[in-house]
């Protein structure tokens, strides 16, 4: 089955474009006869790791896609690298706020996607394969805050399992009703598909430089 998490909404804003998302996703991989769930993740750096761990238990996904808002990004994310490092700029919604803290003491200082990121950005490049016409670049920083937590924890949990495909996209800010959330629901059911049937990765030039 394929897994989607969103974000309860944080830092004060009323909703979270992330669960939205997460939500129309599932739905849209049920319409295609794909077995597929969406679950809240609280923003609180003490119970996320666990209510996703508790998730993975329960549902024993073979593909998770963790979803969460990026506030400043216009783009969808397909974050690349999670990192074993949290740096919190504002409070979580407990009131707590890590600086230069580990997400697993002892844990390797990085994890990369083990999605299909190339090919899912081919495909969404790709107008005639309708897959919801948003913009969509590879991510190389998923933060310090708890969404980078959550990719790192996932990717603590399930990079060594063998059969499940895991990693996270940021989406960007969008009001409840607005219809890019179906065209990002459509993006991200089309990575699930991708990461379900993986092939090679295309050689498609993605980075940055500075
Ligand atoms: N975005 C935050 C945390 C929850 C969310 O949706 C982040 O990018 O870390």
């Amino acid at each position: 089955m394929i897994l989607l998490t969103g974000f309860e909404p944080f830092g004060g804003a009323e909703s979270n474009s992330s669960l939205a998302v997460a939500r129309e996703a599932a739905l849209i991989l049920e319409e295609q006869g794909l077995r597929a769930a969406a679950a809240e993740l609280p923003c609180v750096f003490a119970t996320a790791p666990a209510v996703l761990e508790g998730l993975l238990a329960a549902r024993r996904p073979h593909v998770v896609i963790a979803l969460g808002l990026a506030a400043g990004r216009s783009t969808l994310g397909l974050e690349k690298v999670a990192i074993n490092h949290l740096d919190a700029r504002i409070a979580d919604n407990a009131g707590k706020q890590p600086i230069d803290l580990p997400v697993v003491a002892g844990g390797p200082a990085a994890y990369f996607s083990g999605l299909p990121l190339k090919a899912a950005l081919q495909a969404l490049r790709d107008p005639a394969a309708g897959n919801g016409h948003v913009a969509a670049e590879i991510s190389y920083s998923a933060g310090t805050f708890v969404c980078n937590q959550v990719f790192y924890a996932l990717m603590h949990h399930t990079h060594a399992v063998p059969g499940v495909s895991a990693g996270f996209v940021h989406v960007p800010p969008m009001r409840d009703a607005d219809p890019g959330i179906g065209h990002h629901a459509r993006a991200v059911a089309a990575l699930a598909r991708l990461a379900l049937d993986p092939g090679p990765e295309p050689a498609l030039a993605a980075g940055t430089e500075y």
